[in-house]
């Protein structure tokens, strides 16, 4: 069985990120995708939330898991027989980011983790966490980048912020 994990901030999850998960779930048995716990950054949203809006919005793909992880993704992957990680392309400084991960992982994991980048689908290649965030704290418009649901907890989040 070719379990394969999709792993990421996703604070919050874009369209961009849905488009990845649906086309790279049609390529393996299984995808994993999971939230990395990374205690240095201030999200919006935490990752026991982060893991309950991915599961609500992945519910209609059978072979999606959601998960999260802390530490090293090499070793999480190799507790969970995961051999591929994937990734999401928009623009060439994304390609120098995650080249550089791809290949951190692939040395430290002796080979045993590789990467496949999905590019992303055009009218989702504008579309990142933090511009989804930073458009929401002004009040602005995002019902084109995030489910709607999604977009209504982040107006919640804001609107406590300045309460
Ligand atoms: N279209 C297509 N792809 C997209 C879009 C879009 N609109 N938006 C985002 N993506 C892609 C991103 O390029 C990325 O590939 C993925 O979706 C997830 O994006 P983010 O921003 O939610 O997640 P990141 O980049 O913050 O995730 C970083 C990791 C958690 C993967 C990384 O920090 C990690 O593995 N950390 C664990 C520690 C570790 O193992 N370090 C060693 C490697 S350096």
């Amino acid at each position: 069985m070719k379990r394969a994990v999709y792993p990421g901030s996703f604070d919050p999850v874009t369209f961009g990120h849905l488009d990845v998960i649906r086309r790279a779930s049609e390529m393996f048995d299984v995808l994993v995708v999971s939230v990395l716990n990374n205690k240095v950054k201030s999200p919006l949203f935490s990752v026991e939330e982060r893991v309950k809006i991915l599961k609500e919005a992945t519910k209609e793909i059978p072979n999606v898991q959601v998960d999260s992880f802390s530490g090293l993704l090499i070793n999480y992957a190799a507790e969970h027989n995961m051999h591929v990680a994937v990734r999401g392309l928009r623009a060439i400084t994304d390609f120098e980011y995650e080249l550089q991960i791809a290949q951190t992982n692939r040395k430290l994991s002796k080979g045993a983790l590789d990467t496949v980048f999905l590019t992303t689908s055009l009218e989702y290649a504008y579309l990142s966490s933090s511009s989804v965030k930073e458009i929401a704290s002004f009040g602005g418009d995002i019902s084109e980048c995030v489910p709607e649901f999604v977009a209504k907890l982040m107006k919640e989040k804001y609107r406590a912020s300045v309460l």
